[in-house]
């Protein structure tokens, strides 16, 4: 079996980085697979010196996952000595979500087309290399498809390439689902109706079921957003959401299939868009079959740089339920900004949602220790942020979070700078000078992009067709008004920041004490989110003791500073790096600190026309003004 690291990836073919070859597994171990072994499924054991390893594990996927484990620490260097581990996943499913189109293009990708190749021979070669990376960090599960799904990817022709695909994943533990349309049985079956309730629909999605699985007899199931964003579901037909999943959940159940549901729906009628989803799905917490996780984005609101964690996951204790995260920078400065992501997703993981008192967390919750009755499966899920660019990501620091995401997957424990740590290892060097200074660039970049993106809880004031740039003057006759930057800041001569209290829309209800009233008062919620749940004067008296408009100015300037620091990083460890990827990251982090700029030049003096205040002395004067900025129009709806 191929021992692989993730770190150094590029393609197998035409690299000039670090891969591990097929034929020379350079990881000496004696391998013992024992079914009786208490273990869970996934997990193995590490045992002995360098000259008499064993590794242990109940099946063939488990030794896999323990030599890609020996391997990374030979290449951290900790394998040299005597080991003892012990090791089993944290969630059973451990899933990519990537958001490919049939005609390869990629959804809020940015690293090329789809690497499926739809329509064309189909790259073997590319897929194995997807699915030792994959392996080798943890990942068993991959959802080929977008979740706008088209009916089409249920054609036969589809599944035959969707066959072969789960035929070279398979050696590699890895599982393909994939994102169905609910309107599937009337567009592509020709039938009246996709009623969940009509016996001829539930029949067409058992005979669709059937077929797939003697194609892919170890298929994993169906990830389904419905009723959002204009895409078919149960409520065209006045059914729930629940309908609509138990349905295609009975198709799956006698196949061991299962339905991941999507929580991101709106509906028009709830002022508050992060009210919208508790609305819609905490009434039907206990409807679900066992097959079916209803699965999460980390915030109630949409990917945002920061957002609370979202309400759903301590209001639903009959549910399985399963967290979204983004991968893929889509609010994050696309694939040119160096953002290492760890820290945002373990941010949700280890919230405390106090659903059952103190100590329970996201990850607790969704790892089923909270309510261990009710999870008859674990599934985290991560949008990919994978193409076909060279080194698969766009950016080479992009891999990171890609890296981390089936880390913390395998691992919820794990801490930011550790997988950073290990990355930083295994993908360039291990020599100090490099991995100090660049381990904290990674560990402070979330950070960093929220102050010159968003902070203190300012949130979706994007450009609203490409979500790259700033954009909170944004306005679009005829959108709809959640979708625009002034809908959520709401700025005007009082203050600015969306009123989320119990004298606003009450969203703060949606969280357990003492959360509740902790958001609710001004004087307690946490300044990070701040504008997330209030409306504040502009001369408000932070903790600092500055007005909140000097705290927002400085925010901006402290975000573009970090970066600054950054590219004086990477100019001192250009000796420890490679040419190319040296100079690519240069070129980068230049775009990322002059992308900063452009965020405090329009949002340092868009929201200074509402404050009327000055910019505090020591903060950096904008550069280009307002109405220039106001001019600039990008085209990257599809970045390939
Ligand atoms: C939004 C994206 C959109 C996705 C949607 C989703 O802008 O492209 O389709 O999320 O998650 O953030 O369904």
């Amino acid at each position: 079996m191929t021992a692989i690291i993730i770190a150094g990836c590029s393609r197998s073919t035409g690299n000039d980085l670090l891969w591990l070859s097929d034929e020379e597994p350079d990881v000496k171990a004696e391998v013992v697979v024992d079914p009786d072994l208490d273990l869970i499924n996934d997990g193995f054991i590490i045992q002995g010196g360098p000259r008499d390893r064993v590794i242990k594990a109940k099946t063939e996927t488990g030794i896999l996952y323990g030599r890609y484990a020996l391997q990374r620490l030979e290449a951290i260097g900790k394998a040299d000595c005597d080991l003892d581990i012990r090791e089993e996943p944290s969630y059973e499913r451990r899933i990519l979500n990537h958001w490919d189109n049939l005609d390869n293009t990629v959804e809020r990708g940015y690293a090329g087309w789809s690497i499926w190749h739809w329509g064309e021979p189909v790259p073997v070669e590319l897929i194995k290399d997807y699915a030792r990376l994959n392996a080798s960090i943890g990942i068993n599960g991959t959802v080929l498809n977008n979740v706008n799904a088209t009916p089409e990817i249920l054609s036969q022709e589809k599944l035959t390439r969707v066959a072969e695909i789960a035929d070279i994943l398979r050696p590699y533990g890895i599982k393909v689902y994939l994102s169905v349309n609910f309107s599937s049985p009337a567009v592509l079956g020709g039938l009246e109706t996709s009623d969940p309730l009509i016996t001829e629909v539930r029949e067409w999605w058992s005979a669709k079921v059937a077929d797939i699985y003697r194609l892919i007899p170890d298929f994993g199931g169906f990830l389904v957003k419905a009723n959002s964003e204009g895409l078919p579901g149960p409520q065209d037909y006045g059914r729930t959401h629940s309908d609509g999943a138990n349905m295609l959940a009975d198709a799956l159940a006698p196949y061991n299939g299962i339905v991941m549901w999507r929580a991101f729906v709106y509906s028009p009628k709830s002022p508050d868009r992060a009210n919208q989803a508790s609305e819609e799905f905490q009434p039907l917490d206990g409807e679900f079959r066992d097959n079916v996780l209803v699965q999460i984005k980390n915030g109630p609101v949409d990917f945002q740089p920061r957002e609370p964690f979202s309400p759903l996951f301590g209001q639903m204790p009959h549910t399985q339920l399963m967290a979204e995260f983004q991968i893929t920078q889509e609010y994050l400065g696309f694939s040119n900004h160096l953002v290492y992501l760890h820290p945002l997703f373990k941010e949700c993981l280890d919230s405390d949602t106090y659903c059952e008192g103190p100590g329970s967390t996201i990850a607790d919750i969704t790892t089923g220790k909270t309510y261990p009755s009710v999870y008859k499966t674990t599934a985290i899920a991560g949008v990919a942020n994978i193409g076909r660019d060279k080194n698969w990501c766009g950016h080479d620091f992009a891999q990171s979070s890609w890296y981390a995401f089936g880390r913390m997957a395998w691992n919820v424990n794990l801490s930011s700078e550790e997988i950073a740590r290990e990355w930083l290892q295994q993908t360039f060097t291990s020599e100090q000078e490099f991995t100090d200074p660049v381990l904290d660039m990674m560990l402070t970049s979330r950070e960093a992009a929220v102050d010159y993106m968003m902070p203190l809880g300012f949130h979706h004031i994007f450009a609203w067709t490409h979500h790259y740039g700033p954009e909170p003057w944004c306005e679009v006759p005829g959108a709809r008004a959640d979708w625009l930057p002034k809908y959520y800041h709401k700025a005007d001569a009082e203050g600015v920041g969306f009123d989320r209290t119990r004298d606003g829309s009450c969203n703060v209800d949606h969280y357990h004490e003492p959360l509740a009233s902790m958001y609710n008062s001004i004087d307690t919620c946490p300044e990070e989110l701040l504008l997330w749940f209030h409306h504040v004067p502009w001369d408000y008296k932070m903790a600092s003791g500055r007005t909140l408009w000097d705290e927002i100015c400085l925010h901006y300037d402290r975000g573009i500073k970090t970066v600054q620091g950054y590219q004086k990083v990477w100019e001192e460890v250009r000796p420890y790096v490679d040419e190319v990827r040296w100079e690519a990251i240069r070129a980068k982090l230049a775009i990322q600190e002059s992308d900063a700029r452009w965020w405090r030049d329009a949002c340092v003096q868009y929201f200074g026309e509402f404050s009327g205040m000055p910019i505090p002395d020591d903060v950096q004067r904008p550069e280009r003004p307002l109405e220039e900025l106001k001019k600039i129009k990008l085209d990257m709806k599809h970045h390939n």
